[in-house]
C-alpha cells in the first residue's frame, strides 16, 4: 500500500494539509487518525469494488453471516496489519512525533456486541476474507452499542454508548440499496388461475437503508462486505394520501417507532425477553437482509432454483431464524413459487448455530405477538408447524406428546430453535462437549429425527487480531523462532513446541510478558491510581458476568486466601493480581451484586497494609474488545471456570492461551480440547465434570448448606457476606449472595467445586515458582493455540456447511 516509511509520511503530511488545511505541527490525534483512515479507504477502494465485481462475473457461491451482534471493536489496527503496514505505520507516525497508541485511541469500538457471539461474528468475517471466501456480514447499524459501564460506589451504572458521534470512518452509506421492510397489516388471499394469492394490506412500510463496511482481510485478500442495516422512515408510510386529518402527529409517532428498530442493542445476553421491539429488530434484520440477497443473486440471471449453488445464509443463533419465512415468503409470493419447492430451497440455503444450553435463552415468540406484527410471516409459520406435525406423526404414530414436544408452534408460542432445525439443513454446537449435549439431551428428538444434520464446528478466534495485532512483542518472538509462516497457517505454531526448553526463548517470552503486564499495571494506576506489582503474578477473569460463569467462586477464593494471610501473615504465597472485568446485564440482578462484591472485596484487600504487598484485586471498567486487547497479554493465569456442561465453547479461553496464560478451568465448552491437546501437565483442571453435574440435576443429592457446614473455609467465607467484619460494614449487606447459594441451593455448585479449585490454585502457585518451566507451559499453550484459530473454524464451516471454495482474483 505505501512502498516504504518515507513515502507514508511524506503522503500522509501532505494530506493533512491538503484534506484539513492543517500543518503536522498543528495537527491533533484525532486529525491525525482521520487522514490515516482516509488514506486507507483510498487505497482500498479498487479493491472492494473489484472484489463485487469478481464475485459476480465469476459467480462465486457466497456465505451471508446473519447475526443480530457483530462485536468489532475498533478497526484502524487491525486494517493497517492487514494491509501488511502496521510496522511502517506505527514508525512514521513516531518520527512525525505521534505515538500510534494515542492515535488509534481516538476510534471508538464498535460495540454492536454483547460477549462471544458477537465477537465470533467479527473473528468469522477476518478469517472469511483473509481465507479468500466470499463471505459477508449481515447486520444492524444499532445507534447505541452495548451500555458504557461506570463504576461508582463500587456498583455497575450503564450508561448509554453513542459510538457514532464523532463519525465512523469505515462506514459508506448506499441509500440506492435500500429496501422496504413490512410491518403489521392484514393479509387478504384471492384466488387467481387456480392459485392463491397473499396480500398485505394496510400495512406499515420502514426503509432499511445498508451501511457498508469494508472487511479487509490479511495479505492480498478479498475485500468482503458486513452490511449493517439502519431503520428510517419512508415519506409515505401508510400509502395513503397526505392531508388527511391527524396524519402529522400520526407520522411523528410512526417515525419515532421506526428509529426505534436500530436505536440500540440489547443489553442481555442471557435471558430471553419477549418484547416486541427486539421481535421487530429481527425481523427487519431477516427481511432487509434477505431481500438484499435475492437483489444480488439477481443479478446473476439465474433462476431462483440454483439459489443454493450460490448462496448460504448462517444464522448465528435463533435470533435470525426469521429469515427462513421470510426466504419462504419472497420466494411463494414474490416469485410464484410452490410450496415445496420455496421448502426445499430455503432448507439448503439455510443452516444454524447453537450457541447456549441455557434454557432461559431460548427464545419463544408469542403468537399473538408474531400474528400482529408480521401476519404473512405467521401465516407461513403456521403451515410450516402444520406440515412439520403431519411429518411427525407418520414417524411417531403413537406418540403424540412428542410430536407436541417437536412442533414450532405449541402452547401459543413459536420455538425459534425448532424452526430452525427444521427448517434449515445444518445445526452445529461450537465445541465437542457442546455438540454431544445438543445430540444427547437438549435436542436428543431433533437429532433422532435429523442425524445427518448436526455437526460441530469447535469455535476460533482470529491469530491476527488476537496475537500479531495485541500482542506485537511475542509475535516477533515467534516469528524469530519458526518464521512467518503461522501467520497465514496458524498450525504451525506447533513447531514451537521444539523451542519449550529452550532458555533462551523461554527468556525472551517472559520478558515479553513482563513488559505487557508492565503496561497493564500503567493502564491500572492511571484508571484507577493503585500500583500493583508487575512481577506478581497476573490471574484474570475477564467475561460477562453471569452465575454459570462463576465469577462468585473466584471472589470466594480470594477471600480464603485474604483470610489466610489475616490469620498467618507469614504465609509463604506468591504475590497475586487479581483482575477482572465484567459487564452484567442491567436487568440482572444478581450478577450487578456480584460486581459489587468484587469491588467491595477488593477495596478492603488492596487497602489492608498487611496484605496489600501480597495481595491486589482490581475491577477493570467496561470491559470491550479494546480493553481485551491489553488485559489478555498481561495474563499469567487465565480463569475458565463455569459449571461443566454450561459454557458452550467460549472463546476468551482461547485468547488468553494463543498469549501464553495457563488456564485454570473446569471440563466444559472447549476447555476439554484444549486439555486433550495440553494434557494435564500445562493446565490446571479441577471441578465436576458434565456428566456429574447432570447427575446432581437428575438424581439430586447436592446440599450447599452440607457443604457449608463441613467445610471451615467455606463457612468462614460465607459468613463473611453477611456479618460486619473484614468485608461488610454492616450486617446482611450480601445477603442476597448468600441466599442465592445457601437458600437456593446453588445451581452451579461453588461451593461443591470450592475445594477443587483451591487446590488448583495451591498447584498454581507451586508451578509459579519454577520459572523455566512455567515458561515452558506457556510456550506448550501457544504453540497449540494455532487449532483454535478461526482460520481453521470457517475452513470447516465452508468445506462441510457452506460448500465454498476461496475465491481466485486475477491471479491473486
Ligand atoms: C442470547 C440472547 C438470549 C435471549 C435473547 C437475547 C440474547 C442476546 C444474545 C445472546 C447471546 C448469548 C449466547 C452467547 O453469547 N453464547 C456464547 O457464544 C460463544 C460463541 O459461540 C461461546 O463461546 C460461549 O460459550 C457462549 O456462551
Amino acid at each position: 500500500m505505501f512502498k516504504d516509511k518515507e513515502t507514508f509520511k511524506h503522503a500522509f503530511t501532505k494530506q493533512l494539509v491538503d484534506k484539513l488545511g492543517v500543518t503536522l505541527e498543528e495537527a491533533t490525534e484525532s486529525d491525525v487518525y482521520k487522514i490515516l483512515s482516509g488514506m486507507i479507504r483510498e487505497q482500498i477502494g479498487r479493491d472492494w469494488a473489484e472484489t463485487n465485481t469478481t464475485y459476480k462475473e465469476q459467480k462465486e457461491k457466497q456465505v451471508y453471516y446473519f447475526s443480530m451482534e457483530f462485536l468489532i471493536g475498533r478497526l484502524l489496527g487491525n486494517n493497517l496489519l492487514n494491509l501488511g503496514v502496521l510496522n511502517l505505520v506505527k514508525e512514521g507516525l513516531a518520527e512525525l512525533g505521534y505515538p500510534f497508541e494515542e492515535v488509534e485511541e481516538q476510534e471508538s469500538d464498535a460495540g454492536l456486541g454483547n460477549g462471544g457471539l458477537g465477537r465470533l461474528a467479527a473473528c468469522f468475517l477476518d478469517s472469511l476474507a483473509s481465507l479468500q471466501y466470499a463471505g459477508h456480514g449481515t447486520g444492524i447499524r444499532y445507534k447505541y452499542g452495548l451500555f458504557e459501564q461506570k463504576i461508582l460506589d463500587g456498583n455497575q451504572v450503564e450508561l448509554p454508548d453513542y459510538w457514532l458521534q464523532k463519525g465512523n470512518e469505515w462506514e459508506v452509506r448506499r441509500p440506492d440499496k435500500q429496501v422496504e421492510v413490512r410491518f403489521w397489516g392484514n393479509v387478504v388471499t384471492r384466488e387467481v388461475q387456480g392459485r392463491l394469492i397473499f396480500e398485505t394490506v394496510q400495512y406499515e412500510a420502514v426503509r432499511a437503508v445498508p451501511y457498508d463496511v469494508p472487511i479487509i482481510g490479511f495479505g492480498h485478500s478479498p475485500i468482503n462486505t458486513l452490511r449493517l442495516w439502519s431503520a428510517e422512515s419512508m415519506m409515505d408510510p401508510f400509502r395513503q394520501p397526505y392531508g388527511q386529518e391527524g396524519s402529522y402527529y400520526r407520522y411523528l409517532d410512526y417515525s419515532r417507532s421506526v428509529e426505534s428498530i436500530s436505536e440500540f442493542l440489547y443489553p442481555d445476553d442471557s435471558h430471553y425477553e419477549g418484547k416486541l421491539l427486539r421481535l421487530k429488530q429481527q425481523y427487519f434484520l431477516c427481511s432487509a437482509g434477505v431481500q438484499s440477497v435475492l437483489r444480488t443473486f439477481g443479478k446473476l440471471n439465474l433462476p431462483l432454483t440454483e439459489l443454493p449453488k450460490k448462496v448460504a445464509i448462517q444464522i448465528n443463533d435463533t435470533h435470525p431464524t426469521l429469515v427462513i419465512p421470510e426466504l419462504m415468503r419472497l420466494l411463494i409470493d414474490d416469485n410464484g413459487f410452490g410450496w415445496d419447492e420455496a421448502w426445499d430451497i430455503t432448507n439448503q440455503v439455510v443452516g444454524y448455530t447453537n450457541h447456549t444450553i441455557l434454557s432461559e435463552a431460548l427464545e419463544k415468540w408469542p403468537q399473538q405477538m408474531v400474528k400482529e406484527l408480521l401476519p404473512r410471516i405467521y401465516m407461513i409459520i403456521e403451515e410450516i408447524d402444520r406440515r412439520f406435525r403431519i411429518q411427525l406423526s407418520e414417524r411417531y404414530p403413537d406418540q403424540p406428546e412428542r410430536v407436541s414436544r417437536m412442533a414450532v408452534a405449541e402452547n401459543n408460542q413459536i420455538r425459534m430453535a425448532h424452526l430452525a432445525i427444521h427448517g434449515g439443513h445444518s445445526i452445529n454446537g461450537v465445541a465437542a462437549l457442546h455438540t454431544e449435549i445438543l445430540k444427547k439431551r437438549e435436542m436428543k428428538d431433533f437429532y433422532e429425527l435429523y442425524p445427518e444434520r448436526f455437526n460441530n464446528k469447535t469455535n476460533g478466534i482470529t491469530h491476527r487480531r488476537w496475537l500479531l495485532y495485541a500482542n506485537p512483542g511475542l509475535a516477533a518472538l515467534v516469528n524469530d523462532c519458526i518464521g512467518t509462516r503461522w501467520i497465514k497457517h496458524p498450525q504451525e505454531l506447533n513447531s514451537l513446541i521444539k523451542c519449550c526448553e529452550d532458555s533462551r526463548f523461554q527468556d525472551e517470552v517472559a520478558k515479553v510478558k513482563s513488559r505487557n503486564k508492565e503496561r497493564l499495571a500503567q493502564y491500572i494506576l492511571d484508571k484507577q491510581g493503585i500500583v500493583v506489582n508487575p512481577d506478581s503474578l497476573f490471574d484474570i477473569q475477564v467475561k460477562r458476568l453471569h452465575a454459570y460463569k462463576r465469577q462468585l467462586l473466584n471472589v470466594f477464593h480470594i477471600l480464603h486466601l485474604y483470610n489466610q494471610l489475616k490469620e498467618n501473615p507469614q504465609m509463604d504465597i506468591v504475590p497475586r493480581t487479581f483482575v477482572f472485568g465484567a459487564k452484567a446485564a442491567p436487568s440482572y440482578y444478581l450478577a450487578k451484586r456480584i460486581i459489587k462484591l468484587i469491588n467491595t472485596v477488593a477495596a478492603r484487600i488492596n487497602g489492608d497494609k498487611a496484605v496489600n504487598e501480597v495481595l491486589k484485586v482490581i475491577f477493570l471498567e467496561n470491559y470491550s474488545v479494546s480493553l481485551a486487547e491489553k488485559i489478555i497479554p498481561a495474563a499469567d493465569v487465565s480463569e475458565q471456570i463455569s459449571t461443566a456442561s454450561k459454557e458452550a465453547s467460549g472463546t476468551g479461553n482461547m485468547k488468553f492461551m494463543m498469549n501464553g496464560a495457563l488456564t485454570v478451568g473446569t471440563m466444559d465448552g472447549a476447555n476439554v480440547e484444549m486439555h486433550e491437546m495440553l494434557g494435564g501437565d500445562n493446565m490446571f483442571i479441577f471441578g465436576l465434570n458434565a456428566e456429574q453435574v447432570q447427575n446432581f440435576y437428575q438424581c439430586g443429592g447436592y446440599s450447599a448448606w452440607d457443604m457449608y457446614n463441613s467445610d471451615s473455609r467455606i463457612h468462614e467465607v460465607m459468613d463473611q457476606l453477611i456479618t460486619p467484619g473484614l468485608i461488610c460494614s454492616q450486617a446482611n449487606e450480601f445477603q442476597d449472595i448468600y441466599q442465592s447459594i445457601l437458600d437456593h441451593n446453588d445451581e452451579y455448585f461453588v461451593l461443591k467445586d470450592f475445594s477443587g479449585y483451591v487446590e488448583a490454585h495451591l498447584k498454581v502457585d507451586l508451578a509459579y515458582r519454577n520459572k523455566p518451566d512455567w515458561q515452558k507451559k506457556a510456550i506448550l499453550n501457544i504453540a497449540h493455540s494455532g487449532k483454535f484459530s478461526s482460520d481453521c473454524t470457517i475452513r470447516e464451516y465452508a468445506s462441510e456447511i457452506w460448500r465454498l471454495n476461496p475465491v481466485r482474483r486475477n491471479g491473486k
